[in-house]
């Protein structure tokens, strides 16, 4: 027994060049690319939030979307709301989901009575997830939606607030480890400030430092393998937030001793928001241990805000793989679509071919990413720019100092030659891929 939300769609199959608005025409996921499936690479999760809880609305108007488990509030629509979502998880064939526990389940008017509502829902999907060849990628606790949270979760100068905040962490944790979710991320919405008239920045830092210490402590104290994610973004809610990029995550990071236990999940819209490519973002966390997932989404480059629409530009995530192939893949993490439909695209047939769409950008982006590295190209010209530092005397010279590098230059006198740095061949050379 169905729901019928989805009234006769069947599930999108691989068809090629065959293919309809709601069949794949490159996400082919048993194909073998460098020595794995396609599926293995990419590793696909859907965001109930977007997909299942959002109702359409944005500053200027109210929900557009007519969903029969709106409005959310009773148990019986959050699990007709688990029905669609599942269904919709057949349709489209993807090996993970993601959530926030607001996304799942009725706020209740205690913490007990949320907590109560959860777990229902957490016992709801454990019964799904048995029958399906599907897990959980990561789970999260939205701490930026309720008005508790409008000064901060972990840095909320009122401690009840900090409290709250770990009590319901601690909750999402257990959720995640019980459906053997992957990873586990903490998104810092209100981690920020408004105005820093009224903010101590450092005690602030210190506290969410503090929080993070404990979350990895109680990772450890129940067990759970998954990767402990925090996902930069610059600002929106807030004015600043403190994770502002990967860069400043990294920086966060060793500050609080966590570099070594704690990765980031890079988003495409966060890092434009940032004044950043998403290749950056993801290079910059591979130079410095950090890659762990992916929100694969894409950002309007007019509107300054966080527009989180289907990634469509197979360029822009030709690139994104290149560099998580580079760098050995996504691990525990994979391609989280944090993205939602248009408030204009009503039907539940917009639902399924934007995530198909979606998956074959994703899928046309991996095989152009995969020829790039087949082709050697870019890994050749990258050997020939720094092959100066190959030589013993390069090396040699890291291990000396300024006096003795000083005698050298002097003695040899004729200067460095400066050579092509040939970007307009590169970009000549990924355009035969793209
Ligand atoms: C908000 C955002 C969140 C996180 C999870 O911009 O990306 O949905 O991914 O809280
Ligand atoms: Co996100």
């Amino acid at each position: 027994m169905t729901t019928g939300f989805f009234g006769d769609m069947s599930p999108a199959t691989f068809k090629g060049a065959e293919a309809g608005p709601f069949d794949f025409a490159h996400y082919n996921p048993d194909e073998q690319i460098m020595g794995k499936p396609m599926k293995d690479h990419l590793r696909f999760a859907l965001a109930y939030w977007h997909s299942l809880a959002w109702e359409g609305g944005d500053p200027f108007g109210g929900p557009t979307f007519d969903r029969p488990w709106f409005p959310h509030g009773t148990m019986e629509r959050a699990k007709l709301k688990a029905d669609v979502a599942f269904e919709l998880f057949d349709l489209l064939g993807q090996p993970y989901f993601c959530w926030h526990d607001a996304d799942i389940r009725p706020e209740g008017d205690s913490f007990a009575q949320s907590l109560r509502n959860f777990e229902e829902i957490i016992d709801y999907f454990e019964e799904k997830l048995e029958h399906r060849n599907l897990g959980l990628l990561w789970g999260t606790a939205n701490m930026f939606s309720h008005r508790r949270w409008m000064s901060g979760a972990s840095t909320n100068p009122d401690p009840d607030v900090f409290a709250y905040s770990a009590a319901t962490v601690k909750t999402c944790m257990d959720a995640t480890h019980r459906l053997n979710g992957e990873n586990y991320v903490l998104w810092g919405g209100r981690e920020g400030y408004e105005t820093l008239l009224n903010t101590d920045m450092s005690r602030e830092l210190d506290h969410m430092g503090r929080f993070l210490n404990m979350v990895v402590e109680y990772k450890h104290k129940i067990g759970f393998k998954g990767t402990i994610l925090v996902e930069p973004k610059p600002q929106e809610p807030s004015k600043h937030q403190y994770d502002y990029d990967a860069a400043t995550c990294y920086g966060f990071l060793q500050k609080y001793g966590l570099e070594k236990e704690v990765k980031l999940n890079l988003e495409q819209g966060h890092a434009i928001l940032a004044g950043h490519s998403f290749e950056h973002e993801i290079a910059t966390a591979a130079a410095l241990g950090v890659l762990g997932s992916i929100d694969m989404n894409r950002n309007d480059y007019q509107s300054g805000w966080d527009t989180d629409q289907f990634p469509n530009s197979v360029p822009e995530v030709a690139l994104a793989y290149y560099h998580i192939l580079k760098a050995g893949g996504l691990g525990t993490g994979g391609t989280n679509f944090d993205a939602k439909l248009r408030r204009q695209s009503l039907d539940p047939q917009d639902l399924v071919a934007a995530h198909v769409g979606a998956m074959d950008v994703c899928a046309r982006g991996l095989k152009a990413a995969v020829a790039l590295i087949e082709d050697g190209g870019l890994d050749d010209a990258l050997t020939a720019r720094y092959a100066g530092w190959d030589t013993p005397a390069a090396q040699a010279m890291l291990n000396s100092d300024f006096d003795a590098i000083f005698a050298d230059v002097v003695a040899q006198d004729a200067g460095p030659k400066p050579k092509s740095g040939r970007q307009e061949i590169l970009e000549n050379l990924v355009n035969k891929f793209v």
